[in-house]
């Protein structure tokens, strides 16, 4: 540190010249992300909510309600009328809370101890991550030809160790939706809960099935779904950290709590403590500025666009890998490498994603990604091969 104070546009100066170094959404140049700039009344108001703490809710009661009003609405989109729920900083944490409320639920009512997971080969990675801090075993589902979870691998998986049941409603790789409705019926006659994360999936789903897309069910309305996570900060347009953690029950709540005897409430669910309270505010912002109807523009036209570049690579002869389900391209091309794609892609400065599961460039088509980077990207795709 240094030993004066140094004036406030230098340091801001020396800040912009480390931002520069940063890649910015609005070139359209970021293929893989599945954030994006977040919107800019989101921004302004997590910026007045900067000193508010949720770890501490009797001193801000009043964004206390502004996150118990968030998760009610996030609910109302998943057809629960009284979740139970928090939001976090993303989906990671999210998805933490979830095995954790399983995993002591399980310890609770059933007395497993060295508990198993069952999550489909294309979990995210931070299943992976929570079950490392748990104490918890994976046991991975396989997935069928259209590389969603196999519901009868999930069906021989099952076992008096199992904790946790996990199927995707848009996976990070391909976009795709799991069979949540027929997981949902085998995790409910086995009496195992049941977790789906809707990270990506869960601010575009709800829109696109009332637009009229084909899309299945994966919500509450399920009698098996025991919690679902939703991230905000994802296709919610809500600035980064925010993701969503919603349950059925408060028992999944009460299950996780601590005592916190000097807070101004007695027991703490969450994982972590002084957490921000801009998150919520900024969510309900951009909620309540987009209402349904702008939420459905949104989800739509990157369907529109999605669509778009599927057609486009087509033509140009390159192997889609799936029909996507959202708004997730995949692809390939018959004569030339995967990876070596990639790399032409990034000397043309692309900043290229590619899939493990299949192996492909995979394409996020987020708000910042517009029909005109779309044109310039087949255009290059053009002179790769
Ligand atoms: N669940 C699913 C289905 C996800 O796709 C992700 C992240 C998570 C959970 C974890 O969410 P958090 O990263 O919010 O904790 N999916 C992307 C990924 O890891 C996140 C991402 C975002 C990656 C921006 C790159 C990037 O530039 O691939």
């Amino acid at each position: 540190m240094d030993e004066k104070p140094i004036d406030k546009d230098i340091i801001l100066n020396e800040l912009l010249e480390f931002h520069k170094l940063d890649y910015d959404y609005a070139d359209g140049r970021i293929l893989g992300s599945m954030c994006t700039e977040a919107h800019p009344f989101a921004k302004e108001v997590f910026c007045k909510f900067l000193d508010t703490n949720l770890g501490d809710p009797g001193l801000f009661k009043g964004t206390k309600q502004i996150e118990n009003e968030v998760i009610k609405s996030i609910g109302e989109l998943l057809s629960i009328d009284e979740p139970y729920g928090h939001i976090v900083t993303g989906g990671t944490e999210a998805n933490l809370m979830a095995i954790r409320a399983a995993r002591n639920h399980a310890r609770k009512y059933k007395g497993i101890v060295d508990g198993e997971i069952i999550i489909p080969a294309s979990a995210h990675f931070s299943f992976k991550k929570a079950a490392d801090m748990l104490n918890l075993n994976i046991v991975e589902a396989e997935l069928d030809d259209n590389y969603k979870i196999d519901v009868d691998s999930v069906k021989s998986l099952i076992s008096d160790k199992t904790v946790a049941i996990v199927a995707i409603a848009g996976t990070t790789e391909l976009g795709l939706i799991d069979p949540i409705e027929e997981i949902s019926k085998i995790a409910f006659e086995n009496n195992i809960y049941f977790h789906v994360d809707a990270a990506f999936g869960g601010f575009s789903i709800p829109f696109l099935r009332d637009l009229g897309y084909d899309l299945p069910v994966f919500d509450f309305s399920l009698p098996g779904v025991c919690s679902i996570t939703v991230d905000p900060h994802k296709m919610g347009l809500a600035p980064i950290p925010a993701g969503g953690i919603l349950f059925r029950e408060e028992e999944y709540l009460e299950v996780m709590a601590v005592d916190s005897p000097y807070l101004t409430v007695k027991t703490q669910s969450t994982i972590v403590g002084t957490r921000l309270g801009a998150s919520s505010a900024a969510t309900y912002a951009v909620m309540k500025y987009f209402g349904k109807e702008g939420y459905s523009k949104l989800a739509n036209e990157m369907m529109e666009n999605t669509h778009f570049l599927k057609e486009g690579l087509k033509e140009l002869g390159y192997d889609v890998v799936c029909e996507p389900e959202l708004n997730i391209v995949a692809f390939n091309h018959p004569d030339v490498e995967t990876n070596l794609i990639a790399q032409k892609l990034e000397k043309l400065g692309w900043k290229v994603s590619v899939a493990k599961c299949p192996v492909a460039i995979r394409i996020v088509l987020m708000n910042h990604i517009k029909k005109n980077h779309l044109k310039e990207l087949l255009e290059d795709l053009k002179e790769i091969y």
